[in-house]
């Protein structure tokens, strides 16, 4: 399953999700010639580093696996996210091609047969084809990561479904942008009509012509429905169906959730009224099923989560998987979603174009979720260059073009360097006081010290928008115990932790906090600066990589209960 929820009643969907034929193949990060032979079956999705013999393979691979086409309709597979480069053949044709892991994408065919042969071919190589996917602090693998499926749509079908809420008094509204797409030879009419939270309405007749997708807009207004917010994530079903005549022919069924978030001054307000954001960076990674997180593992990072006293989680460094966000959306977790970008090389000649597909895909698929409360944009780039900055000004106007309902930041290691504050909402900085040199006694006159740089001209911008502390804590390595406290072990992370939570959570000036990071996190071995980390992984986690806690697992749970609670022990 794609998403937790049934996303059609009348479309003919199935999931492609099982074993799939697969083999290795060294031709190249293009596909060539394709294979003749599969050695071994593999899962989707899963990660190809599973496979025993391929736990460390970075190439080209190849997976197959058999469907049925339906004569009257044409098949649509949509890709959760394919890792990190995904081309498609239908019966030997190449239908599309797709960079990045961390975006879904669709393709659309219309085989000459019932029985179908879908071949994907797989790369997860470095080089000048990919400026996102680089040796980085985290692990690029290789696979059909996400879930896959196969849907079977008429000549005219429903592409695309966008609500954005709006408060409207006590009341509330909804902005419906539905997307008809026509596949065929002719200009067609087809009945539109929708149902939410009990009331039904009908758009009456849309005129598409052919090879066209008519974009249809409406507003909903004096919605009767309850806010979605933490303690209380309302969700209603919005169903648009497609009627050819009397008869309904497609439908698509989105989630929505009725909440405003808002900057005001230095404040964040969900709903009209003040939040305080306190949660952690999650990258999606697990000893057990590296970025292809089965949704009972996501659950139980989620629960760890709220037991951690969280309200919020930053999906570093790239956009997550749809089912994560569903469940953020179930459970009342407020989420900054980034496009994917981590210390990237804005120099790179693939840069500029992968970024923004990115983002736009981003935007494109993932704007329903209420848990999304802001878009980030690229975590530690050159936001300190005055010739970055226009990538900064490009995507950041491209976020607000697209969806204005949601403030924009970017995550910052530039401190008092950094040019670009004043292009974003919300200002985020990364700090590592007392892990990247410096010790715990200087978190306080250093964020002191920051603050008044920032709300002051010298910050370009910045003065007077919230604040978030995105990233900050301390390695250790887990079961490293020892007396004297010193770097690694687990007692200095906790040393690191809680003199920071102290600080940051009550601080006034600061609207949220993010703590640098869930789990312990596996690293590009082969790249030289990455490799000297212990472990060839990142260890910052509160958990590790199989999700047992470290002693500062604790540590955050007293400070969160206790900003909950409104003291500051
Ligand atoms: C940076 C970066 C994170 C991680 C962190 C660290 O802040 O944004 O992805 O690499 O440093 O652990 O050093």
């Amino acid at each position: 399953m794609i998403r937790t929820f049934r996303q059609h009643r009348i479309r003919a969907v199935e999931s492609l999700d099982g074993l799939w034929d697969f083999t290795t193949d060294d031709s190249g990060p293009q596909p060539r010639r394709k294979p003749r032979r599969f050695d071994r079956k593999i899962l989707v999705p899963s990660v190809w580093q599973r496979l025993p013999g391929l736990e460390a393979y970075r190439g080209q691979a190849w997976l197959r696996t058999q469907v049925t086409a339906r004569p009257d309709r044409t098949i649509r597979l949509v890709f959760g996210g394919v890792s990190h480069t995904g081309t498609i053949f239908v019966n030997g044709k190449q239908v599309g091609t797709h960079y990045d892991a961390f975006t879904p994408f669709d393709v659309i065919a219309k085989p000459s047969t019932s029985d179908v042969e879908l071949l994907v071919h797989v790369d997860n190589t470095f080089g000048d084809h990919s400026a996102l996917h680089k040796p980085n602090d985290y692990y690029t693998y290789g696979g059909i990561t996400r879930p896959v499926e196969l849907q079977h749509v008429p000549e005219v079908f429903i592409e695309r479904v966008a609500a954005t809420p709006k408060r409207a008094g006590r009341r509330w509204a909804l902005e419906v942008s539905i997307e008809l797409r026509n596949l065929g030879q002719g200009t067609v009419k087809r009945g539109v009509e929708m149902a939410i939270a009990g009331d039904e309405y009908e758009l009456g007749l849309v005129t598409v012509a052919a090879g066209e997708t008519r974009i249809v807009t409406t507003v909903l207004d004096n919605l009767d429905v309850e806010a979605w917010q933490p303690g209380q994530p309302r969700l209603y079903e919005l169903a648009v169906t497609l009627f050819d005549g009397d008869t309904p022919v497609d439908d698509q069924i989105e989630r929505v959730g009725f909440r405003t978030f808002e900057v005001r001054g230095h404040s964040l307000l969900l709903n009209g009224r003040p939040i305080r954001l306190r949660g952690y960076n999650r990258h999606e990674d697990h000893s057990q099923f590296g970025c292809a997180i089965p949704l009972e593992a996501m659950t139980h990072d989620l629960a760890l989560i709220q037991d951690l006293g969280c309200n919020f989680v930053r999906t570093s460094h790239y956009p997550n998987d749809q089912r994560f966000l569903d469940l953020c959306d179930e459970l009342g977790i407020c989420v900054w979603e980034e496009s994917h970008a981590r210390q990237i090389d804005m120099n790179h000649p693939r840069f500029a174009q992968q970024i923004d597909a990115s983002t736009e895909e981003m935007l494109r698929w993932h704007h329903n979720h209420p848990s999304i409360v802001m878009w980030g944009i690229l975590n530690e780039c050159d936001s300190h260059a005055p010739e970055q900055k226009h990538h900064y000004a490009r995507l950041l106007k491209m976020i607000r073009r697209t969806d204005p309902s949601r403030p924009r930041t970017f995550a910052s290691h530039r401190s008092m360097n950094d040019r670009c504050f004043g292009l974003a909402d919300i200002v985020a900085i990364n700090v590592y006081r007392g892990w990247y040199g410096a010790d715990v006694g200087t978190i306080r006159p250093w964020i002191e010290n920051f603050i008044r740089w920032l709300d002051s001209p010298r910050s370009r911008g910045g003065a007077g928008k919230p604040l978030i502390i995105s990233e900050f804590g301390a390695g250790a390595i887990p079961g490293y115990r020892a007396p004297h406290r010193s770097h690694w072990t687990e007692e200095y992370q906790c040393d690191v932790l809680d003199a920071e939570l102290k600080v940051y959570l009550h601080h006034p000036r600061i609207s949220g906090t993010a703590i640098w990071q869930f789990c312990d996190v596996r690293i590009t071995p082969e790249d030289g600066w990455w490799n000297r980390r212990p472990r060839t992984m990142n260890n910052k986690g509160t958990v590790d990589q199989h999700r047992q806690p470290k002693l500062v697992y604790e540590i955050v749970k007293r400070r969160h209960s206790a900003l909950v609670r409104g003291d500051g022990r």
